[in-house]
């Protein structure tokens, strides 16, 4: 599960047959790659020959433990007692709430933990905690997708989410390791309130080396229709609409996605083939009222989780599991910053997640 996304590998020799359709993503679910091609983050990606070794993610998953380390800690703390009872059980489910992963979620990690406990015969609290990190494994693993490339031509991504949470900068990490695996990448700059959007965004167009659909003052809708058309006519892989950042209490702005998700859908049927939110990991428990909320106007298919190298919790990610899991439809998380730079947006790994917010 180390693939930074999944892309379509070139067609077998002799090509399939002109009249075999490729598969319609189905909203939400990443298209199983057929196969896929494991591309290493920072890494050349082979075109032929075996899958590459996963990449060294030593240092990463150091620096993840590191950002959630106060999490951590209090959580650890809980187990430096000598018995497992009552009381480390409700010091576990404050500190459980306290690292935000809310109220449902903390319940549902208990009531699972003691049930291990007592399948286990466990009797060391340090035990317990061992078998905490396989309950939160298991409960954040159906989050764990990858974003796939190449069952439609383009794809299309629309980047959403609040003011600042990381969309440009996570869109400008992306674009790369996209670039890098050879793909044809547009970008459009449908956020187009502020001049200074325009241009950060064309600084990672220029550095990536991809090209841009950018107007001064345009409408959003209308710059992301003429960036999928032009990706049609350019037979780009990858069309990535960035948007302005914008609370889900504003009605009109959320309106205004919406029209451009539609809008993006005449240019393309079936586009957006991805609809993302970027949640900044600080947030809290409001991230989750922001998952709720954005998919409720938009139909999320995954979520980026950026700043886990901060004050954030983590506990966030145990919350929108839950909610998935209570709905039957989990919202997956495509990848997870901890930090500005190229390398510190990776997928996100649920054991990998787990070990690192209980370490
Ligand atoms: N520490 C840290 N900073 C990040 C991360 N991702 C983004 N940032 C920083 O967060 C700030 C906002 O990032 P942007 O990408 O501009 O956020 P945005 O969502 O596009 O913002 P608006 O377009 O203004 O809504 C920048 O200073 C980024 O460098 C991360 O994972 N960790
Ligand atoms: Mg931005």
């Amino acid at each position: 599960m180390f693939s930074f996304f999944k892309k379509k590998s070139p067609p077998p020799q002799p090509a399939p047959a002109p009249s075999t359709p490729p598969p319609t993503p189905a909203a939400g679910l990443a298209v199983p790659a057929v196969p896929a091609v494991p591309v290493v983050p920072g890494l050349p990606e082979p075109t032929v020959g075996p899958a590459p070794a996963p990449p060294p993610r030593g240092g990463w998953l150091g620096r993840l433990t590191q950002g959630l380390r106060k999490t951590g800690a209090g959580i650890a703390q809980v187990f430096t007692g000598a018995r497992i009872d009552d009381a480390l059980y409700e010091e576990l489910e404050s500190a459980l709430l306290l690292a935000d992963t809310g109220v449902a979620a903390t319940q549902a990690l208990l009531d699972d933990l003691k049930r291990r406990v007592k399948e286990s015969r466990a009797t060391e609290p340090s035990a317990v905690k061992t078998l905490l990190a396989d309950a939160l494994t298991d409960l954040l693993k159906p989050l764990e997708r990858s974003l796939s490339i190449g069952a439609a031509s383009p794809t299309v991504i629309m980047v959403t989410g609040v003011n600042g949470a990381g969309k440009t900068t996570s869109i400008g990490k992306l674009t790369r390791h996209l670039a890098e695996a050879d793909c044809k990448i547009l970008l459009a700059a449908a956020d187009t309130f502020r001049a200074a959007a325009r241009e950060q965004l064309s600084v990672w167009a220029d550095r990536n080396r991809v090209e841009i659909v950018s107007q001064e003052g345009g409408d959003p809708a209308a710059v992301s229709f003429d960036a999928v058309t032009a990706g049609k006519a350019r037979g780009c892989d990858v069309v990535i609409a960035d948007t302005a950042g914008r609370l889900p209490t504003q009605t009109h702005l959320m309106e205004e996605l919406r029209k451009i998700q539609r809008v993006i859908g005449k240019a393309q049927a079936g586009a957006p083939h991805e609809v993302l939110l970027v949640v900044d990991g600080n947030t809290g428990q409001n991230a989750l009222a922001q998952v709720k909320a954005f998919d409720a106007a938009l139909g999320l298919t995954g979520l980026i989780v950026t700043k886990l190298d901060g004050t954030a919790k983590g506990g966030v990610l145990a919350a929108i599991a839950r909610w998935g899991a209570e709905r039957g439809k989990v919202v997956p998380v495509y990848f997870i910053g901890i930090g500005e730079r190229l390398e510190d947006l990776q997928t996100f790994d649920a054991r990998e997640f787990a070990q690192a917010l209980l370490a």
